[in-house]
C-alpha cells in the first residue's frame, strides 16, 4: 500500500480495511481522538463508540518532526525501527511490550493494545506515585533484551543479522548524536534560546571543555557500539504503568548500540525526577523512593544480566570448555561494571541535554517560577558534570546515590 499520511478523518476507513482491527471492534460504530504528546509521531485513540473501555492504540509517523513542524523533514522509516523494534521486544520480554495487532512498514503504521489504566511514568513520579513492582519490572526487560540481543546470547550470524535489521535507523541515530551528545553544549538554534542568552550557566557549560572532552568519548561510544539491541530513547515518557504491570513503548530509536544507553537513559530521567522534588515539592519521602528506585533498578539488573551471563555455555563470545568458572566469573563482574559505569556516563550527557538542549523534560523546563527552575537547572548541570567526569572510576551503586545526594 502506498504511504498516506492519516488524519482524524482518515484513520477510520483505513482501519476497515485492516482484519485485526475488524475482528477486535466487530461491528461497533468508532470513535477517534489525538491523543499524541510525544516530540515526533501523531498518535490516535480510536475506540468503540458503545464501549469505550474497548480501544485500539493508532501510531503514525510522518515525514517530519512533530515537536517542530513540516519544516524540519524527517523520514517516516523510523516507524519501520520501531515496528521491529517492538516485535523482537515482544518475542523477548512479551509482558513488558503491548499486543501488536496491524503493523505496516509502508504507512509507517503501528495499531496496538491501548493501555488504559496506565499513566506515563514522568507524570506519575512527578505526581509523587509510587510504584512498588516498577524495579522488579523494568530490570527484568533491561536484562533480558540487552541479554538476550548481545553477541552473550546470540551466536555470531544471528548478531549480525540483528545489525543489519536495525542499524540503518540512520536519522533517529543522528538526533541522538546531535541533541544528546553536541548541540545542547553549544551555542545551536535548536537550543532554549530564550533561556541560553544573558545565561551564565549555559556560558560555563559550553566553555566547559573539561565536561565536554569527556562527552565526546561517550558519544564515539555511542555510535560505534554495537553491544545489544537497545531502545534508544527509554526516558520516563517511554515507559507506561500502573500497580501491577510496566509497559515499555515507544522504541522509534532502536537500533544496536551500547549496552549502557537504556540504562543510562532511566537513570537520568529518575534523577531529573529527584531534582524536581528537591526544588519544587521538597518531599524527602518521595525523594528516597527515587533513590531506593535508582538503587534496586541497578542492582536488580545487574543480579539479573549476570545470571543469564553464567547459564549460556555457549554464544558468539563464550564457548563452553574455552575458560575456567573462576576466570569466567571474574571476566563477568568486569563486564557488568564497565555496562554500568558507561550507564553514569550516558545519564550525565542525557541529563545535561535536557537544560538547554531541545526537548526539554517537564520537571525541569516546566517548572514556571523563574527562580526554582534556574536551581533545578544548577542542579542538573553539577550532577550530570559529575556522572561524566566521573564515570569510569565509579565502583558502587552506593557512590552514584552519593553523587545524586550531595548536589541536592
Ligand atoms: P512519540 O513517538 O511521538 O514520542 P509516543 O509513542 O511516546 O509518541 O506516544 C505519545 C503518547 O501517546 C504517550 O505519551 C502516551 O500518552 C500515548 N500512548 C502511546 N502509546 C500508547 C498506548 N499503547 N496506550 C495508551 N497510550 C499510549
Ligand atoms: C527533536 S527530537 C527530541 C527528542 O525527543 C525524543 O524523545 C528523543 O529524546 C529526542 O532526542
Ligand atoms: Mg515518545
Amino acid at each position: 500500500m502506498e504511504y498516506k499520511e492519516l488524519d482524524v478523518k482518515s484513520v477510520i476507513p483505513y482501519l476497515k480495511g485492516v482484519d485485526e482491527v475488524i475482528n477486535y471492534f466487530g461491528s461497533d460504530e468508532l470513535q477517534v481522538k489525538e491523543i499524541g504528546d510525544g516530540n515526533l509521531n501523531y498518535v490516535y485513540l480510536v475506540s468503540s463508540a458503545s464501549d469505550s473501555k474497548k480501544a485500539l492504540i493508532v501510531k503514525q509517523a510522518v515525514p517530519y518532526l512533530r515537536c517542530v513542524g513540516e519544516e524540519f523533514a524527517l523520514g517516516r522509516e523510523r516507524m519501520t525501527y520501531e515496528i521491529r523494534a517492538l516485535s523482537k521486544f515482544k518475542e523477548i520480554a512479551p509482558e513488558f511490550v503491548p499486543n501488536l495487532y496491524h503493523v505496516s512498514e509502508d504507512m509507517s503504521i503501528v495499531v496496538m493494545q491501548y493501555l488504559d489504566s496506565h499513566i506515563i511514568l514522568r507524570s506519575g513520579l512527578t505526581d509523587k506515585q509510587k510504584y512498588s513492582n516498577f524495579s522488579e519490572h523494568i530490570s527484568t526487560y533491561l536484562a533480558s533484551t540487552l541479554f538476550q540481543t548481545s553477541s552473550l546470547y546470540l551466536n555470531s550470524t544471528q548478531k549480525r543479522q540483528l545489525i543489519d535489521e536495525f542499524n540503518s535507523n540512520t536519522e533517529l541515530c543522528k538526533l541522538t548524536e546531535d541533541f544528546v551528545f553536541t548541540s545542547a553544549f553549544m551555542e545551536d538554534e535548536t537550543n532554549d534560546n530564550e533561556n541560553v542568552k544573558d545565561n551564565p550557566h549555559a556560558k560555563k557549560l559550553f566553555n566547559d571543555m573539561e565536561f565536554k572532552e569527556k562527552v565526546l568519548e561517550l558519544k564515539y561510544k555511542f555510535m560505534t557500539s554495537t553491544d545489544a539491541l537497545i531502545h534508544g530513547d527509554l526516558h520516563t515518557g517511554s515507559i507506561m504503568l500502573n500497580s501491577d504491570e510496566t509497559y515499555v513503548i515507544d522504541p522509534e530509536f532502536a537500533f544496536v548500540g551500547p549496552f549502557g544507553f537504556d540504562i543510562g537513559a532511566l537513570v537520568a530521567n529518575l534523577v531529573n525526577n529527584y531534582i524536581h522534588h528537591t526544588v519544587v515539592t521538597k518531599d524527602e519521602d518521595f525523594k528516597e523512593y527515587l533513590l531506593q528506585t535508582i538503587k534496586e533498578v541497578l542492582e536488580l539488573f545487574g543480579d539479573k544480566f549476570l545470571k543469564l551471563f553464567k547459564s549460556q555455555k555457549n554464544s558468539a563470545l563464550f564457548v563452553d570448555g574455552y575458560i575456567d568458572e573462576e576466570s569466567a566469573n571474574r571476566y563477568r563482574e568486569k563486564f557488568l561494571k564497565q555496562i554500568l559505569q558507561d550507564a553514569i556516563g550516558y545519564a550525565g550527557c542525557k541529563m545535561a541535554r535536557r537544560v538547554f538542549g531541545v526537548a526539554g523534560v517537564a520537571e525541569i523546563r516546566g517548572i514556571e517560577d523563574n527562580v526554582l527552575r534556574r536551581e533545578a537547572e544548577v542542579l542538573a548541570l553539577a550532577i550530570s558534570r559529575e556522572f561524566v567526569l566521573r564515570y569510569e572510576d565509579i565502583n558502587t551503586i552506593d557512590e552514584i546515590l552519593e553523587i545524586i545526594k550531595s548536589a541536592g
